[in-house]
């Protein structure tokens, strides 16, 4: 039985060296120390010996015990050390390396112009008014003297939700709206997307953004609309910008003009950019057709008003000399990130 001990020592000594992992020494615990294990297979066996030899194998075996349970504490140690070490390489952090760069967002040139026309609006005292994208004929058409077949709706061609119902392609139908709601003095831009049939190119869009304008007052006349247009090109272009009015027709407004900027290439001398006019287009205006007024319930003996429209792409473009529309809706980051 001694000879067993000092052999069961030895075997465990030797796997002991052979354990790599933190399972493998508790297997090893159990195997030579557990309840089942090698070393109580032995104490349960000394019943059979004599009284003198009892002492000291049972001293012997404590011995025993006590080494292999030293070394396993030892052997754990040492692996626990092993590990930390191997984690702590793989983990490692070099706080001199150069950071990641944090490339900040900015706005949208779209955004960008939207926002600085509604400061310039919202300093002269208007309001901020919005509405559906999906409309009615109605407010789209019927509302603002286009009824069905009149010839301007041709130039105005639309996605159809159905035969009553559209996608609007102006946001006159928001100023309908505040008309049929709101009694005069009214003074609202409305900002948002319009749709129109149209084909892709470097100036249209079946998608674009409008910011049309509504003033009705009592004495509201062209020379209002005039001095707020001109005071808006002037923040926007710079104060040497000068605008023209051109006599034009919308089924909306009597009487209607187109609205021209001095060409910001040549400053009126005639040029490429603005094919030898020395002006650019930029949007429509007029004063609001009395029919329009009091289809809305406003009394055109008693108010009169102006309303504009302004193309948010094109006074974008022209701001930023951007020349196509599609670069403006395809997020390429190199272009985007000019601005
Ligand atoms: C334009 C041009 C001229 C316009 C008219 C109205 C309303 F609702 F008062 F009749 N809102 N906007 C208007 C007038 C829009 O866009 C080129």
């Amino acid at each position: 039985m001694k000879n067993r001990l000092e052999e069961i020592k030895q075997i465990a000594e030797q796997e002991l060296d052979k354990c790599e992992s933190l399972d493998a020494l508790e297997n090893l615990r159990v195997k030579f120390l557990g309840k089942k294990g090698e070393l109580t297979a032995i104490l349960k066996q000394m019943g059979s010996l004599s009284a003198e030899e009892r002492p000291v194998v049972g001293q012997l075996a404590n011995t025993v015990r006590t080494a292999i349970e030293g070394d396993i504490a030892k052997r754990t140690q040492a692996l626990k050390a092993e590990l930390a070490k191997k984690q702590l390489a793989a983990e490692k952090l070099d706080v001199t390396l150069p950071g990641k760069k944090q490339s900040l967002g900015r706005l949208h040139p779209l955004t960008a112009t939207l926002n600085d026309i509604k400061e310039i609006f919202l300093g002269m005292g208007f309001e901020i008014a919005e509405g559906p994208e999906v409309e009615t004929d109605h407010y789209c058409f019927e509302a603002l003297n286009m009824p069905k077949h009149h010839p301007a709706r041709d130039t105005q061609d639309t996605f159809y939700i159905n035969d009553n119902v559209v996608l609007r392609t102006q946001t006159s139908s928001v100023q309908i709206r505040t008309m049929e709601n709101k009694k005069p003095p009214i003074r609202i831009i409305s900002p948002g997307r319009v749709y129109r049939s149209d084909t892709v190119d470097a100036t249209h869009s079946p998608l674009f953004h409008q910011i049309e304008g509504l003033v009705v007052d009592k004495g509201i006349t062209m020379g209002d609309l005039k001095g707020t247009l001109e005071l808006l090109m002037k923040r926007i272009y710079g104060e040497d910008c000068r605008i023209r009015l051109r006599p034009h027709h919308f089924p909306y407004t009597e009487p209607s003009a187109e609205v021209d900027m001095m060409c910001f290439n040549c400053r009126g001398e005639g040029c490429p950019l603005c094919k030898n006019e020395g002006y650019i287009e930029l949007l429509g205006a007029g004063m609001v057709h009395p029919k329009v007024l009091e289809g809305c319930g406003i009394d055109p003996e008693v108010y009169s008003g102006f309303a504009f429209g302004i193309g948010l792409e094109r006074i974008t473009m022209g701001r930023y000399k951007i020349d196509d529309l599609r670069l403006l809706y395809e997020n390429d980051m190199r272009f985007l990130g000019q601005f």
